[in-house]
């Protein structure tokens, strides 16, 4: 038998699958898109956006875990808010060789086309927290220790990176304090010592139970500048922590602290902001404990749009399970990636013999949703690409729901193994307009056939 990795996250959600569609009828999956990812647990969210793709840099939580057991961080993205592409784990403890456990939060920007990624993690050599940083050619990696060496060590947390307009990069860190430094201009160096950031009430807020920490800035921070005015929007208080902010006339200060962005919500006693602009809007990425077995040490990534007051406050943000409108439709008559979901119920996904990663896994009754697909004048084929160990089953075409009209159907016969890819096609009626497009599995028991890619053919 092929083993399961979520296994009771896959039953989990085959529950909220159907609780979903049973509370707000058929399509009703269509209204659920938070959180955004559905097959693992996903944590400290740090968009990026480039070449006009958001791209999602997060940690995973390990299923089950009863603490912070992150050994591993993700990448994902989307041209639209709401169908997400997993491109998998680029980068693991394993990359840093002096690394021993803490894949926690990070945050990766571009500069002269190469990304750098930037993490805490836990120094073997030390046993303190320190901050590495990696680099790539392509935002989705793969990633490589750019030093072989921590770039910063004080034992604090969660670096967040920013490039001025005038060129000049900063790192901020920390957790119970607040520092940064210059970067060079080689992005993984700096001169002098990190400096700290005076957590004054004044820049960061009261905290209420006061104590060793008089201020709300507990980690977290994410600092960015828009209209000439620097923001720093941090997890605050704790615990639960809620993410507050701070605005300051320059890149160090001073900050003066401006309130609530999200209060107190979730499922989760930790959570963490990201904000990017894209394609005109904006967008707050968070996490919490919204998955079947959901909480503090399992989190999930969700995100919202937002817009700025006329006076460039924030406004406060609440968590949903909407989450954020569609951006643009997708493209059917493209190839699509099978692991561009915009809901998945049951599947997971698994790096890929043919590049990338793969939709895997796939039980009887599992099924995608793939949200806002536009069809236009009509479809008259469906072509994806399958493998499979056992006997195959059929890929159900349905419009608007799990359950919802049937507009084509693929046999899927067994490959001879899970990475033995062939390709398989089936006539398609029905299809027309812009619709969700689900993609549901059946077949006899046990796990049916991987999917790797697909794509529709035009009237
Ligand atoms: O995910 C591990 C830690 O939890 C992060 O570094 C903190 O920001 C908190 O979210």
């Amino acid at each position: 038998m092929r083993p399961s990795r979520h296994a009771r996250l896959r039953r989990g959600l085959a529950w909220l699958a159907t609780m979903i569609c049973a509370a707000t009828l058929l399509p009703a999956a269509a209204a659920a898109d938070n959180p955004i990812i559905q097959h693992i647990h996903t944590a400290d969210p740090a968009p990026l956006v480039h070449n006009g793709r958001v791209y999602l840099y997060t940690g995973h939580d390990e299923d089950n875990s009863t603490w912070f057991t992150m050994k591993e961080w993700r990448v994902w993205s989307s041209a639209d808010m709401v169908n997400w592409t997993d491109h998998g784990s680029p980068m693991n403890l394993a990359t840093f060789t002096w690394a021993s456990a803490n894949a926690w939060a990070g945050q990766a920007i571009e500069r002269n086309g190469k990304f750098y990624w930037y993490v805490p993690t836990t120094n073997r050599a030390t046993g303190r927290y320190a901050i590495g940083v990696a680099v790539s050619d392509s935002p989705t990696g793969p990633f490589k220790d750019a030093l072989g060496h921590p770039l910063a060590e004080n034992g604090e947390i969660d670096p967040t990176v920013f490039i001025d307009d005038n060129g000049q990069a900063y790192l901020y860190w920390g957790n119970p304090n607040l520092w940064y430094v210059k970067l060079n201009p080689d992005m993984i160096s700096f001169t002098g010592s990190p400096a700290k950031i005076p957590l004054t009430t004044a820049g960061f807020g009261t905290r209420p139970d006061g104590g060793n920490r008089p201020t709300l800035f507990e980690e977290g921070p994410w600092v960015y500048k828009r209209n000439g005015l620097y923001y720093n929007v941090f997890a605050a208080k704790c615990c639960s922590e809620f993410i507050g902010y701070s605005t300051a006339p320059g890149p160090t200060g001073p900050w003066t602290y401006r309130g609530t962005v999200m209060p107190t919500q979730g499922s989760s006693f930790t959570n963490h902001p990201g904000i990017v602009d894209f394609q005109g809007g904006s967008y707050f990425f968070y996490h919490n404990g919204a998955l079947p077995g959901g909480g503090g040490f399992t989190r999930s990534v969700a995100v919202e749009k937002f817009g700025y007051r006329a006076d460039g406050t924030l406004p406060t943000i609440t968590m949903s399970s909407t989450g954020a409108p569609q951006v643009a439709a997708l493209d059917p008559y493209t190839r699509q990636e099978a692991e561009t979901i915009a809901w998945g119920s049951g599947i997971e996904t698994e790096v890929s013999s043919e590049g990338g990663m793969n939709v895997s896994h796939i039980e009887n009754g599992d099924w995608i949703k793939v949200k806002g697909v536009a069809f236009g004048a009509g479809a008259v084929s469906f072509t994806t690409r399958v493998a499979s160990a056992t006997g195959g089953g059929d890929v159900e075409l349905r419009l608007d729901g799990p359950t919802g009209t049937l507009v084509g159907k693929c046999g899927v016969r067994g490959t001879g193994g899970w990475q033995n890819w062939a390709t398989v096609s089936c006539p398609v009626t029905g299809a027309s307009g812009t619709h969700d497009l689900y993609l549901r599995f059946t077949g006899g028991g046990g796990f049916l056939f991987n999917l790797n890619w697909w794509q529709f053919g035009a009237r």
